[in-house]
């Protein structure tokens, strides 16, 4: 008999051929996300769990007595209760990897967005505004080539945007992180830094960190403070590792010159959210993983981690909070 799965989300295709290979499925394949009271009933008898978001909490947990593996479609996997599922002996298995280069793709795309103001600048276009300002410096921006970035949370990630800063735009690498990085600091001249120091040396600062209890709101008032008032702050991490109040304040009072941010402390942001207001603040709805190959990729890599977890094998990303359950 096939192990008994749930997909919680609608994924390709090819995706969900996989899956029924190996698994006995249901799947929520609708585009609004499901009910909490029907993911409730569909997990009640499934060893094996796809999802997107959503908590993976005691008292989702409670709801799922056969559960053997959550497999979220992402890499932050800031939605398991980690204690939780370590003491319901449930394996979390995320989606590394596949995403790096995208979202480093993205965080350029912030960089000059900010820098050179091209939503804002898109839409002056547009509006029909060319030709009937005379101010010639009206549209200037600042440079990005030849300056300096800090990265903060250098992980797989970090590393790539460490490269198109070093080899592309001949940046300067400033970076914080757990550990040190020797093939950045060989192959990008990237150099490890204390945070406060990094962040008064940077003309870009990024934060790159999983949100965790340590690092919710790590970046805040005394941070921003520290930045240099031309500095452009990026976020394509989670929106609470930011205090976003804190930034803008430090956008209002000009601490910093601007901020490009594809996340927020509550998503979708709401409308009434000031940084909406702000021509300096690029936003964007949380698309730093969102194209089409790495997101195929991403459920490709999570069916791969489901059905290795429930026909007994070690899924290859069982989260590293989580890898001790996995070697019993
Ligand atoms: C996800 C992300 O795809 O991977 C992550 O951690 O933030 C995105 O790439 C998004 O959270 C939807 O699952």
């Amino acid at each position: 008999m096939k192990p008994k799965v749930f997909i919680s989300a609608p994924i390709p295709k090819k995706v969900e051929d996989y899956i029924a290979q190996h698994c006995d499925y249901r799947i929520w394949d609708k585009k609004e996300p499901i009910p909490p009271e029907i993911l409730a009933r569909e997990v009640a008898d499934v060893k094996g769990l796809i999802t997107k978001k959503g908590a993976i909490n005691k008292e989702f947990l409670s709801q799922a007595p056969h559960l053997k593996v959550v497999s979220t479609i992402s890499v932050g996997y800031d939605s398991f209760d980690i204690e939780a599922m370590r003491e319901r002996n449930v394996l979390g298995t995320h989606t590394p990897f596949v995403l790096d280069e995208t979202v480093a793709d993205l965080v350029f795309g912030l960089i000059l967005s900010a820098a050179r103001r091209l939503p804002e600048l898109d839409r002056w276009v547009k509006e029909g505004n060319w030709g009937k300002e005379k101010d010639s410096e009206r549209n200037f921006g600042v440079d990005v080539h030849h300056t300096t970035l800090g990265i903060i949370g250098m992980g797989r990630i970090g590393e790539k945007i460490a490269r198109r800063a070093a080899l592309g735009f001949e940046m300067d690498v400033l970076y914080n992180s757990n550990s040190r990085k020797p093939e950045a600091e060989e192959k990008y001249g990237a150099r490890y830094s204390e945070v406060d120091e990094l962040l008064a040396s940077s003309d870009f600062v990024v934060v790159m960190l999983p949100l965790t209890q340590e690092t919710h709101h790590i970046i805040g008032e005394k941070q921003f403070g520290l930045m240099k008032p031309n500095a452009i702050f990026i976020n394509c991490a989670r929106g609470q590792v930011v205090d976003e109040k804190a930034l803008v304040r430090a956008l209002q009072e000009k601490k910093i010159r601007g901020a490009g941010l594809d996340v927020f402390e509550v998503e979708p942001v709401g409308q009434d959210n000031p940084l909406l207001q702000m021509d300096n603040v690029v936003t964007l709805p949380h698309i730093g993983s969102a194209t089409h190959n790495t997101r195929f990729d991403m459920a490709m890599r999570a069916a791969e981690n489901l059905v290795a977890g429930v026909t007994g094998q070690v899924p290859p990303d069982v989260v590293k909070e989580l890898k001790s359950l996995a070697e019993l």
